[in-house]
């Protein structure tokens, strides 16, 4: 169940809500699902509870889930007297919005291991499968009424976050909030047919992927995707990045990336079935969730440098869980000795 202090933060939070006529409700750049569904989930909960108030979202466009809604422009003489809650977001440098620190006051809910204190008040809980499940959480304890529309808006958050319930983070909480959800009038298959949806060009550039991602000797798969080929799909850089997914746990291989040429840097998405990698990703600029990190490198010049890290990292890695795993049998035979 919910901790003492996650439900103490929860109160807290609906507390300044109801203190406030004005808020904004921010989220990060290249803002994902769980970003998106925080900050629309946020929106509906605080309009349908709190009719009277003035609510806006300020930041960048997700295309894959802008079935939710659309950020808007929110002006500084509104900002200047407004509350803000930052969520999703770990650092202020990846807020999509940095004025954060000119409003009456901040709040930041989020779920990142490597997160900030930023705000005036800070739920900050790296357990939690996503910044959704926190929303929803929020609205659980506070008996807030959840509408179709908030309901959809966290679910969704959840359900990207998770990769549908498979990814570390998922607990018994999660699946016990998202059974309140449903209840709430959630048209799970209806969410499950706007971010499952697919193009031809999609289904092509995952061709591409699978006949270009390279191999290491100690079990890295990555795809180095340049802008030309971002162009010749006619992918969104979002779109691109999601293509990571079709090389992920593919046996002998577990740790995999993708290196993608945005216009003023090279990004990099970086998973690791095992061992952590955001300590390894603070080595190039990034940081993020434990198995699920992000670091950037400045050309493809350093690319080969990268390679030959990210394949000791794995060799360790895989060192580490062969160890482990032998313990675990020693520790299996001693048992059966005993009895
Ligand atoms: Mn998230």
């Amino acid at each position: 169940m919910l901790s003492k202090k996650s439900i103490k933060a929860c109160k807290i939070i609906k507390k300044i809500i109801k203190q406030y006529d004005k808020i904004v409700l921010i989220g990060h750049t290249r803002p994902d699902g769980d970003c998106y569904g925080s900050e629309f989930g946020l929106y509906h909960l605080i309009k349908d509870n709190y009719p009277s108030k003035e609510v806006h979202i300020s930041g960048e466009v997700c295309e894959y889930v802008s079935f939710l809604g659309t950020p808007e422009i929110v002006s500084d003489e509104f900002l200047k007297e407004a509350l803000v809650i930052a969520v999703d977001c770990g650092n202020v440098d990846r807020l999509a919005d940095k004025r954060i620190s000119s409003a009456l006051y901040s709040v930041k809910i989020d779920h990142h291991d490597d997160s900030d204190e930023y705000a005036d008040m800070n739920w900050i809980v790296p357990a939690f499968s996503s910044c959704c499940e926190m929303i929803a959480w929020l609205a659980f304890v506070n008996r807030l009424n959840v509408d179709k529309s908030a309901g959809t808006a966290i679910y969704t958050g959840i359900t990207t976050d998770t990769g549908d319930f498979k990814h570390f983070g998922v607990t018994s909480d999660t699946f016990l909030i998202c059974s309140y959800l449903a209840d709430c009038g959630v048209d799970v298959e209806e969410i499950a047919s706007y971010t499952g949806a697919r193009t031809l060009d999609t289904i092509k550039y995952t061709g591409y992927i699978y006949e270009n991602c390279k191999y290491t000797k100690n079990g890295v798969v990555y795809i180095k995707i340049t802008k030309d080929i971002v162009e010749k799909y006619s992918l969104s850089y979002e779109k691109a990045a999601a293509g990571l997914n079709s090389i992920g746990y593919i046996e002998g291989y577990p740790v995999w990336f993708m290196a993608i040429e945005y216009p003023s840097e090279i990004r990099l998405r970086l998973r690791s079935k095992y061992e952590g990698i955001n300590e390894f990703a603070r080595n190039y600029k990034g940081g993020g969730h434990s198995k699920a990190a992000g670091a950037s490198l400045d050309s493809w010049d350093d690319l080969d440098r990268l390679l030959s890290d990210i394949d000791n990292f794995a060799k360790e890695s895989k060192q580490k869980h062969e160890f482990s795993d032998l313990k675990n049998a020693v520790e299996i035979k001693e048992e059966f000795k005993e009895s």
